[in-house]
């Protein structure tokens, strides 16, 4: 066994809707055919994953009878104990019916709004029973292309009624959740309401129950945005609002491309991972560590699995260069380059008068700073060198 295979120890999960993709676009019909959740639980297992993420409909086809619906999920449950995989997050699909046209939670008609409430409630159910303890918001039809539909300051207001009202019905039920938003600055919108991980965060800070919500912010959605994913996701964990994370490869300037992770960006993807492993010695992510990718439209059942196995390797194999890359001697010693332990601890934990006075005091040569090289060329080298295995 090679020490970049999977393990359930890796916490690694995928979607339903990302191994089961059938690979349509808007300009060409699937290429591959519909497998049955029980048998993607079976297949993901055998690939070293942990566990497998679900809408409501990815597994209850929607408008299916009561008694249909438990049959399907007393099947998918016997699958999951059978082959010792867990549901760690759940969500529901608020996009795909015709229904949403205008939206979900911030759509116009009122009765639109209702049914939103509805099936949130109802899908919310289903993943309790699953044993999710994440519950992942993705708007994306909260948006416009006609702009002058509605004031968006009512958007944002009624996005805020929907998640402080799921949160109470969360907490009535007892199902001990967490709620994680996700944004997309657009697509399939013109314009989605709240569009980055930044917004996202700002947004939980007026919600009634703050301290049960956070974001799951995804690779393709930010680089989309032309923004850096890792400072997105470093803010989310500064704040202790990181509950879950959405993995993939994306090339700026296109359409959401859900890619194989590291597929795209090694420098990104390694720069994220080595954030959340935390190898430059701050707090790590410890939750799942979910892929929301899909194989490219060339691929048969074969290639799904391969690319559901390369996700997960070339995470594993970016852990390994981190660490090393962070262990290094002579990048260590870049780093510590600019230590000052007696300036240092003036410039943390806010203001006091006796630290004004001794700032005011400091005498500080400003040209021998200005003029002074950082070493970033060589410090930017040695992680080029490392990513591309002539070193460590
Ligand atoms: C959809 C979307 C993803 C979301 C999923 C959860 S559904 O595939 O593109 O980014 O995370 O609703
Ligand atoms: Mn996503
Ligand atoms: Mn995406």
């Amino acid at each position: 066994m090679s020490p970049f295979d999977p393990t359930r120890e890796d916490r690694f999960t995928f979607g339903l809707w990302t191994v089961g993709n059938p690979g349509a676009d808007p300009f060409g019909a699937r290429v591959r055919p519909t497998m049955p959740p029980p048998y993607i639980v079976q297949k993901l297992a055998e690939c070293g994953a942990y566990g497998v993420n679900l809408h409501d409909d990815d597994l209850v086809p929607f408008g299916a009878s009561a008694a249909e619906r438990d049959r399907i999920v007393r099947e998918f449950q016997r699958a999951l104990a059978d082959h010792g995989m867990q549901v760690p997050m759940a969500t529901t699909n608020l996009f795909s019916h015709p229904v949403f046209k205008d939206g979900a939670f911030t759509a116009n008609d009122p009765k639109v709004r209702a049914f939103a409430l509805q099936k949130t409630m109802r899908a919310m159910d289903l993943g309790a029973e699953l044993g999710a303890k994440i519950y992942v918001f993705w708007g994306g039809r909260e948006g416009v292309e006609a702009d002058a539909c509605r004031d968006p300051r009512t958007a944002w207001q009624r996005m805020r009624d929907a998640i402080d009202f799921l949160c109470g019905y969360c907490r009535d039920n007892g199902y001990g959740m967490k709620f994680a938003l996700e944004a997309k600055p657009n697509e399939p919108r013109g314009d989605i309401y709240l569009p980055t991980t930044g917004h996202m965060l700002h947004f939980i800070s007026t919600l009634q129950h703050q301290e049960m919500v956070g974001v799951n912010p995804e690779v393709a959605h930010e680089v989309m945005a032309g923004l850096s994913f890792a400072h997105n996701v470093a803010e989310a964990m500064a704040c202790g609002k990181l509950f879950h994370i959405d993995l993939n490869g994306q090339k700026i300037g296109r359409y959401d491309q859900d890619l194989r992770f590291g597929s795209e960006d090694q420098k990104g993807a390694f720069l994220l991972v080595r954030l959340l492993e935390g190898t430059l010695g701050g707090e790590p992510y410890r939750g799942p560590l979910h892929f929301d990718a899909h194989a490219y439209r060339s691929e048969d059942e074969d290639g799904v699995w391969e690319f559901a196995r390369g996700c997960m390797r070339t995470y594993k194999i970016l852990k390994h260069k981190a660490q090393a890359f962070d262990a290094d001697p002579e990048v260590r010693e870049i780093l510590a380059e600019q230590r000052d332990d007696t300036i240092d601890p003036l410039l943390v934990g806010g203001y006091s008068e006796a630290k004004a006075t001794a700032l005011r005091a400091l005498d500080l040569d400003v040209d021998a700073l200005a003029r002074r090289g950082l070493r970033y060329e060589r410090l930017d080298q040695l992680l080029v060198e490392h990513l591309l295995g002539v070193r460590g």
